[in-house]
């Protein structure tokens, strides 16, 4: 903000960032813009209120307009999983989703870009997990359907920039999950409140190392932060470690691929069939059809068994790259 600001729009400004609702924001900002001096030194500034202004609206509209099923945040599940990408603004959320998916949100260098959800599919090997893009987490404007957003997620991807205090931003943005009763699920034991909280996996995205002249900064930060942490350094601009997290991903969604294999046929390895971890031969059987699972004698599997095509029960837990033959 520049300091030569004459106090009405200084007052303008404060009024607000203290607004609660979208309609008062804009109303609010609105005044701010009108009370702000036309000069060249004002001319960026102005430009990016003109800019917060025309989103605001454009957001104000999409919710007259829209019942709270067909909302932006509601999302319907597709793939393997649902993930959703959350942090501070600017941290480059909407670049590791454009990076990673076939989505294309707006990627800019100023605050505030991202108003809805955006999501899109993130190919990993065989299958395809859905990431979700979303607007900066931010306690002047919290979007309550946004928190509902994560506690319906199966992973929350928390995004933070290595170049811009990323253990403030971890560390606020974990507070403020905290405060909407969502809770890493790997500091569960931690937490004694008696409210009724969501736990869920997160991995910590520390984004923008994108060379090797960052290392060193990253290895400071995982010094400080200490083992409380799943780190993980990326950068959404050079694609370093993009293949790990699609990796680490799939591992902290607790799935497993498996494939069904018609009697007297080879296996299609092109199309899993994903189940969760400690799936069993019955559950597999029931994701096909019902009559499967009614009727399951036993079935023959390749990969976990003790040796190729062994014959094994119902409840025969199955394993990542499993082959089975059911048996009706
Ligand atoms: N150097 C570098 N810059 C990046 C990287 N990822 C994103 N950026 C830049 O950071 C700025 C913000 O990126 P966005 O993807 O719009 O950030 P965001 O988190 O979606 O921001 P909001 O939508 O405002 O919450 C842009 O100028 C990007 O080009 C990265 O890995 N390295
Ligand atoms: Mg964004």
């Amino acid at each position: 903000m520049p300091t030569n600001l004459p106090p009405e729009a200084v007052e303008a400004e404060q009024r607000y960032r203290a607004a609660r609702s979208v309609a008062e924001k804009i109303a609010c900002l609105e005044e701010f813009i009108s009370l702000i001096p036309k000069h060249k030194g004002t001319d960026k500034l102005r430009a990016d209120l003109r800019r917060r202004l025309s989103k605001l609206k454009a957001a104000s509209q999409v919710r007259k307009g829209v019942s709270r099923r067909d909302s932006a945040f509601r999302i319907e599940r597709e793939g393997a999983g649902q993930v959703v990408v959350v942090g501070p603004t600017n941290v480059g959320k909407s670049a590791l989703v454009a990076a990673l998916t076939n989505a294309t949100p707006e990627v800019a260098d100023y605050p505030y870009t991202t108003w809805t959800p955006t999501p899109g599919m993130m190919p990993m090997e065989n299958i395809q997990i859905q990431l979700i893009d979303t607007p900066p987490l931010n306690r002047d404007y919290v979007e309550s359907e946004l928190m509902d957003l994560i506690r319906r997620s199966d992973l929350i991807l928390l995004v933070v920039d290595l170049q811009t205090y990323p253990i403030e931003q971890l560390e606020d943005t974990i507070a403020f999950l905290q405060e909407h009763r969502i809770v890493p699920r790997h500091l569960q034991d931690r937490y004694t409140e008696q409210r009724p909280m969501t736990f869920k996996p997160l991995l910590v995205l520390v984004n923008k190392n994108d060379d090797e002249s960052s290392d060193e900064d990253f290895e400071v930060l995982q010094e400080l932060l200490g083992d409380d942490w799943p780190l993980l350094p990326v950068s959404a601009t050079t694609g370093r470690n993009l293949e790990r997290l699609k990796q680490a991903v799939f591992e902290r969604l607790e799935i497993i691929r498996v494939y069904s294999k018609p009697p007297g046929k080879e296996p299609d390895l092109s199309t899993p069939f994903v189940l969760k971890k400690g799936s069993t031969v019955a559950d597999f059987a029931g994701g096909i059809h019902q009559d499967f699972f009614k009727n399951l004698k036993s079935a023959r599997v390749w990969g976990s068994a003790v040796y190729d095509g062994q014959m094994v029960g119902r409840d025969h837990v199955l394993h990542d790259g499993d082959v089975v033959e059911l048996r009706i």
